[in-house]
Formats: C-alpha cells, structure tokens, sequence
C-alpha cells in the first residue's frame, strides 16, 4: 500500500482517494482502559461487529488498538496486546472492504497484525519507541501513521514544555520520516500527526490545530485525531457536549489542512466532515 503524489492511497485491495475529501478513520479500542471507549469491545465479537458499524457509517479506515495510551497509562506486553487484537484483526480484516489499521509502536504486534489481515499500521510514538518497527514497515510495504509524542503515555502529561512547539513538532515527524525511509519504507507510504493530546497542555493542543496548515512543509499527508480528548473539557467546561468540541476540532483541523481525521463516533461526526469538506472544495 503506498500513497501517490495525486491523491490517493493504494492498499492491497485498491485505492482510497483524499483528493477533494476527508478520510475519516474510525476507531474500536480492544482495551478496558481507553479514554472514552475502553471497555466497549473487549469481545472480539462486540469489536468486529463495531468495526464493520463504522465502516457502513462512511468510515474510509478502521483503526484497532490493543494498548491504552491514555495519559498515565502503563505499557502492556505484546503478548497481552497480541491476546486482545489478533482475533479482531483476524475476524474484521477480511470481512471489511476498506483497510484495516492497526494501532501499535510495537514491531512484533505491527508484523503480527499485518499477517492477520491489517494493512496499515498507526504508531503514536512515530518510531521512537521500538527501532524494530521501520524494518517490519519496510518488509510488508504497508503505509504507515507517524504520529507525534513528547514523553511516554505514562509521563507525557506531567508537564509538556515547548520552547517552539511547531518547529519541535515538525522536526520530530521530520526525523520519523528519515528513519522510515532509510529503513526502506516508501517516502509515498507516510502519513504525519501531530498527535493531539500526547505531551500537551490544552494551550498547545489548540495552537497545533490553528497552525496545522505548517505541518504541510513535510510533504504527507496530514492525520489529525481530536476526538473526545481531554482538552476539549478544558475549553468547554463541565457542562459541554464532548462531541460537538470533537465537531468543531475536526472541522478546524479539515479547513487548516488535515486530510484524515481519526474519530470514534463516525455516525455522528460524518456530518461536520461533509460541511467541512464542501467549504473546502466545493460541493461535487
Ligand atoms: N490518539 C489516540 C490513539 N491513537 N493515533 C493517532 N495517529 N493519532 C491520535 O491522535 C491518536 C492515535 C488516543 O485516543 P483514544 O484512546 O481515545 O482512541
């Protein structure tokens, strides 16, 4: 699967077009601890049945996790994560028409999964967490997510500092591209993300959406994954509407340049996509 200068993403089944619109990528955690979802679909049963849910709601990917990495959370072994994805990648991959990802730093989970079915992988540490991971990248010729991250889930929201937050940003996704691509991985097969909510105070969460356009310097395609995060309680209170803080982020980060967004509650959000996506280019 390798992405084209016009567009598209080629997978193993075909091709998925982000010319003139926003790919939405729908999310099914297999973990009892996740931020909004943990807990949801443990059962492969209950994951794979939510997983293809997504796919009719109009998700263009659907992205399993196995390892919570919300803030505080420690790291499980592979085996556990093994344990709780492999049956979902299994059972999910060949039912779905659209690719599957699977959301993991770890190689040995990353190689696992991609012979289950899996044809993308979405790492929240953009290769900083295991070297392993750019040569499994390299073998299977799957696209890959490099998402951004200052600490470890465990630690990174203890006390995020950044003396230049996009420039750190960026130069960070710029030395994940380099170790990608001197592993062997496609320079058309990576996708950037800024990683919302890793190593961030709710300030530098919204200053990353207002500046997202800048992330377009590093020539890929742009991932954004805002949704039910704790900044949007920061901005909205006690009493806000969770999704609709998700509706409005997604729709900054689609008109300042995101060309995927990654959600859990696709049915709901896929209307602020479409409106996003008609003040972007038009109406077909
Ligand atoms: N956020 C979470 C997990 N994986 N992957 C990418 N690429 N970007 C993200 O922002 C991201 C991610 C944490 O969210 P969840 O546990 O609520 O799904």
């Amino acid at each position: 699967m390798t992405i084209m200068a016009s567009g598209q993403i080629r997978w193993r089944r075909g091709l998925l077009s982000y010319a003139g619109r926003t790919l939405v990528m729908g999310v099914v955690n297999v973990t009892p601890d996740s931020f909004s979802d943990g807990g949801l679909y443990l059962e492969p049963d209950k994951a794979i049945a939510r997983g293809l849910e997504l796919e009719d709601e109009g998700a263009a990917i659907i992205d399993v996790g196995g390892e919570s990495t919300r803030p505080g959370a420690r790291p499980i072994p592979a085996e556990e994560e093994l344990r709780r994805v492999l049956p979902v990648v299994e059972g999910l991959a060949r039912r779905l028409s659209i690719p599957l990802s699977i959301d993991t730093y770890k190689a040995r989970v990353a190689e696992q999964a991609i012979a289950m079915g899996a044809s993308m992988v979405n790492d929240i540490s953009g290769l900083q967490f295991d070297a392993a991971l750019a040569g499994v990248l390299a073998r299977a010729g799957v696209p890959v997510v490099l998402s951004h991250i200052q600490g470890t889930p465990e630690t990174m929201q203890r006390a995020p500092r950044y003396a230049d937050l996009l420039g750190e940003v960026k130069a960070s996704l710029q030395a994940g591209i380099a170790l990608a691509e001197r592993a062997g991985v496609s320079p058309d097969a990576i996708i950037v993300d800024p990683g919302i909510g890793f190593g961030k105070t709710a300030a530098h969460n919204l200053e990353l959406l207002r500046r997202l356009s800048e992330l377009q310097a590093l020539g890929r395609p742009v991932l954004v994954g805002p949704s039910r995060k704790s900044f949007i309680g920061r901005v909205l209170g006690a009493d806000g509407l969770v999704e609709e803080g998700t509706a409005a982020a997604v729709v900054a980060a689609i008109l300042h340049g995101a060309n995927l967004v990654r959600v859990h509650d696709v049915a709901r959000l896929r209307w602020a996509v479409r409106m996003a996506d008609a003040i972007k280019f038009g109406v077909a």
